[in-house]
């Protein structure tokens, strides 16, 4: 019997097994399924949220906002006006350190084009209890095309730490009949 501290026999350049060459044909042609699925489900899956992006400078998208707001504005909530835009329309929302600005208020079964972005730091856009996430980035708009298909009134918070007020950053979308 060969001793326990005999180096097992050399065998890396006889051919490999019909076992191990039927695994590695198995995990080759796994790779390139999943390798073909990235870009398949990117185009085709349902997480992807319908919408579009475009740039801008968090200046002129802080104007764009004020001019919604200044346009369509129906009441007040703790300093943040409430507005109300036509059915159809699109919506201009911003968030910066540490609000989310205006509060929107949509109709159930119309069709709105929501552009969110931010006017300083990265922040999250979360639509509770949807769960509808979007990285907002300054710069940068999201275009989410929505149709409301329940009333009431759902959270928006922001789901990535932006700074000391972070956990306040909490705001809501009004949805009516
Ligand atoms: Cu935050």
């Amino acid at each position: 019997m060969a001793s326990p501290l005999a180096p097992p026999e050399r065998v890396w350049w006889k051919p490999a097994g019909l076992l191990e060459k039927t695994w590695v044909r198995i995990a080759f042609v796994w790779c390139l399924f999943l390798t073909a699925m990235m870009p398949i489900w990117f185009l085709m899956g349902k997480q992807n949220v319908p919408g579009e992006s475009y740039r801008i400078d968090p200046p002129a998208f802080r104007e764009r906002v004020m001019a919604f707001v200044e346009q369509y504005r129906v009441g007040e909530e703790q300093g943040i006006p409430v507005v109300e835009p036509p059915p159809g329309s699109d919506v201009y929302l911003f968030g910066r350190m540490f609000q989310w600005y205006p509060i929107v208020k949509l109709k159930v079964g119309e069709t709105y084009r929501l552009h969110v972005s931010s006017l300083d730091v990265q922040h999250g856009f979360s639509l509770q209890p949807l769960n509808i996430n979007l990285q907002i980035l300054p710069g940068y708009v999201h275009v989410i095309t929505v149709t409301p298909t329940r009333a009431g009134e759902y959270s928006l918070v922001c789901n990535e730490y932006c700074g000391l007020g972070h956990h306040i950053m909490v705001s809501k979308l009004i949805v009516t009949e």
